[in-house]
Protein backbone atom coordinates (compact mmCIF):
# COMPACT_ATOMS: atom_id res chain seq x y z
CA UNK A 1 0.00 0.00 0.00
CA UNK A 2 1.37 3.61 -1.39
CA UNK A 3 1.25 5.57 1.74
CA UNK A 4 -0.03 9.13 1.20
CA UNK A 5 1.63 12.45 1.08
CA UNK A 6 -0.30 14.73 3.26
CA UNK A 7 -1.34 17.95 2.47
CA UNK A 8 -2.03 20.28 4.96
CA UNK A 9 -3.89 24.16 4.53
CA UNK A 10 -3.96 26.43 7.56
CA UNK A 11 -6.26 29.62 8.90
CA UNK A 12 -7.69 31.59 5.93
CA UNK A 13 -6.61 29.37 3.31
CA UNK A 14 -10.22 28.62 2.78
CA UNK A 15 -10.27 32.40 1.25
CA UNK A 16 -8.15 31.88 -1.61
CA UNK A 17 -9.28 33.48 -4.59
CA UNK A 18 -11.28 36.15 -2.91
CA UNK A 19 -8.48 36.61 0.05
CA UNK A 20 -6.04 39.27 -0.80
CA UNK A 21 -5.53 38.72 -4.49
CA UNK A 22 -2.68 41.00 -4.93
CA UNK A 23 -0.68 38.71 -2.56
CA UNK A 24 -2.22 35.39 -2.70
CA UNK A 25 -3.29 35.17 -6.65
CA UNK A 26 -6.92 34.35 -7.65
CA UNK A 27 -6.29 30.73 -7.30
CA UNK A 28 -9.00 28.24 -5.21
CA UNK A 29 -7.99 26.11 -3.30
CA UNK A 30 -9.75 23.56 -5.06
CA UNK A 31 -7.78 24.58 -7.94
CA UNK A 32 -4.80 23.84 -5.62
CA UNK A 33 -6.02 20.52 -4.98
CA UNK A 34 -6.28 19.43 -8.59
CA UNK A 35 -3.14 20.57 -9.08
CA UNK A 36 -1.40 18.74 -5.94
CA UNK A 37 -3.11 15.59 -7.58
CA UNK A 38 -1.96 15.75 -10.79
CA UNK A 39 1.62 16.52 -9.93
CA UNK A 40 1.56 13.47 -7.06
CA UNK A 41 0.76 10.88 -10.11
CA UNK A 42 0.18 7.40 -8.50
CA UNK A 43 0.59 8.52 -5.22
CA UNK A 44 -2.38 9.21 -2.77
CA UNK A 45 -3.01 13.00 -1.88
CA UNK A 46 -4.74 13.74 1.75
CA UNK A 47 -5.73 17.48 1.61
CA UNK A 48 -6.99 19.10 3.86
CA UNK A 49 -7.87 22.63 5.19
CA UNK A 50 -8.84 23.83 8.40
CA UNK A 51 -9.24 27.07 10.59
CA UNK A 52 -8.56 25.15 13.88
CA UNK A 53 -4.90 24.34 15.19
CA UNK A 54 -6.13 21.70 16.92
CA UNK A 55 -7.35 19.85 13.91
CA UNK A 56 -3.82 20.43 11.83
CA UNK A 57 -2.51 19.00 14.55
CA UNK A 58 -4.94 15.49 14.29
CA UNK A 59 -3.92 15.58 10.65
CA UNK A 60 -0.42 15.62 11.59
CA UNK A 61 -0.73 12.58 13.82
CA UNK A 62 -2.61 10.96 10.66
CA UNK A 63 0.68 11.54 9.05
CA UNK A 64 2.63 10.36 11.76
CA UNK A 65 0.85 6.49 11.64
CA UNK A 66 0.12 6.78 8.18
CA UNK A 67 1.83 9.21 5.70
CA UNK A 68 4.78 9.54 3.46
CA UNK A 69 5.52 12.60 3.61
CA UNK A 70 3.64 16.55 4.73
CA UNK A 71 3.16 19.36 2.77
CA UNK A 72 2.52 22.16 4.58
CA UNK A 73 1.15 26.01 4.45
CA UNK A 74 0.26 26.45 8.08
CA UNK A 75 -0.76 30.08 7.26
CA UNK A 76 -0.46 32.32 10.47
CA UNK A 77 0.18 29.38 12.57
CA UNK A 78 3.44 29.05 11.21
CA UNK A 79 4.69 31.86 13.72
CA UNK A 80 3.10 30.87 17.10
CA UNK A 81 1.49 27.65 16.99
CA UNK A 82 3.72 25.30 19.93
CA UNK A 83 1.54 22.70 19.33
CA UNK A 84 1.54 22.47 16.07
CA UNK A 85 5.65 22.57 16.41
CA UNK A 86 5.41 19.58 18.79
CA UNK A 87 3.51 16.98 16.52
CA UNK A 88 5.49 17.56 13.57
CA UNK A 89 8.41 17.12 15.41
CA UNK A 90 7.43 13.73 15.92
CA UNK A 91 6.72 13.35 12.19
CA UNK A 92 9.52 10.70 10.89
CA UNK A 93 9.09 11.71 7.18
CA UNK A 94 10.11 14.69 4.66
CA UNK A 95 8.08 17.90 5.52
CA UNK A 96 7.75 20.65 3.09
CA UNK A 97 6.86 23.88 4.75
CA UNK A 98 5.18 26.22 1.96
CA UNK A 99 4.22 29.39 1.96
CA UNK A 100 2.31 31.53 -1.71
CA UNK A 101 4.10 34.49 -1.02
CA UNK A 102 7.59 35.36 0.30
CA UNK A 103 7.08 35.61 3.76
CA UNK A 104 10.70 37.47 3.96
CA UNK A 105 9.57 40.46 2.32
CA UNK A 106 6.41 40.81 4.65
CA UNK A 107 5.65 42.73 7.48
CA UNK A 108 7.69 41.49 10.98
CA UNK A 109 5.42 39.16 12.18
CA UNK A 110 5.01 36.87 9.28
CA UNK A 111 9.32 36.16 9.08
CA UNK A 112 10.24 34.00 11.98
CA UNK A 113 8.45 30.46 11.60
CA UNK A 114 8.26 27.93 14.19
CA UNK A 115 8.02 25.28 11.56
CA UNK A 116 10.96 26.25 9.70
CA UNK A 117 12.76 24.62 12.75
CA UNK A 118 11.52 21.52 11.98
CA UNK A 119 10.74 21.55 8.71
CA UNK A 120 13.07 19.51 6.04
CA UNK A 121 12.72 22.08 3.12
CA UNK A 122 11.11 25.83 2.89
CA UNK A 123 9.33 26.87 -0.28
CA UNK A 124 8.16 30.39 0.23
CA UNK A 125 7.33 32.77 -2.79
CA UNK A 126 6.81 30.91 -6.03
CA UNK A 127 2.82 31.52 -5.85
CA UNK A 128 -0.31 28.62 -5.90
CA UNK A 129 1.51 26.84 -8.67
CA UNK A 130 4.49 26.32 -6.01
CA UNK A 131 2.41 23.38 -4.03
CA UNK A 132 2.99 20.72 -7.30
CA UNK A 133 6.61 21.80 -6.84
CA UNK A 134 6.72 20.63 -3.94
CA UNK A 135 4.91 17.08 -4.39
CA UNK A 136 7.41 16.46 -7.23
CA UNK A 137 10.19 16.90 -4.53
CA UNK A 138 8.19 14.96 -2.15
CA UNK A 139 7.84 11.74 -4.92
CA UNK A 140 11.63 12.74 -5.24
CA UNK A 141 12.72 11.94 -1.53
CA UNK A 142 10.84 8.97 -1.52
CA UNK A 143 12.19 7.45 -4.83
CA UNK A 144 15.53 7.81 -3.16
C1 LIG B 1 -0.52 32.37 4.28
C2 LIG B 1 -0.99 33.02 5.37
O1 LIG B 1 -2.27 32.92 5.72
C3 LIG B 1 -0.15 33.92 6.16
O2 LIG B 1 -0.48 33.93 7.54
C4 LIG B 1 1.30 33.55 5.98
C5 LIG B 1 0.91 32.31 3.95
C6 LIG B 1 1.64 33.47 4.49
C7 LIG B 1 1.15 32.13 2.46
O3 LIG B 1 1.85 32.96 1.84
O4 LIG B 1 0.65 31.12 1.95
O5 LIG B 1 2.09 34.41 6.59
Amino acid sequence: MTKPIFVLNGPNLNRLGKREPEIYGTTTLAEIEAMCRQAAGDRPIRFHQSNAEHQLVDWVHEAIDEGSGILINPAGLSFRSIPLLDALKMFPGPIVEFHISNIHRREEIYHKSLVSTVATAVLAGLGPGGYALAIKWLLDQMRE
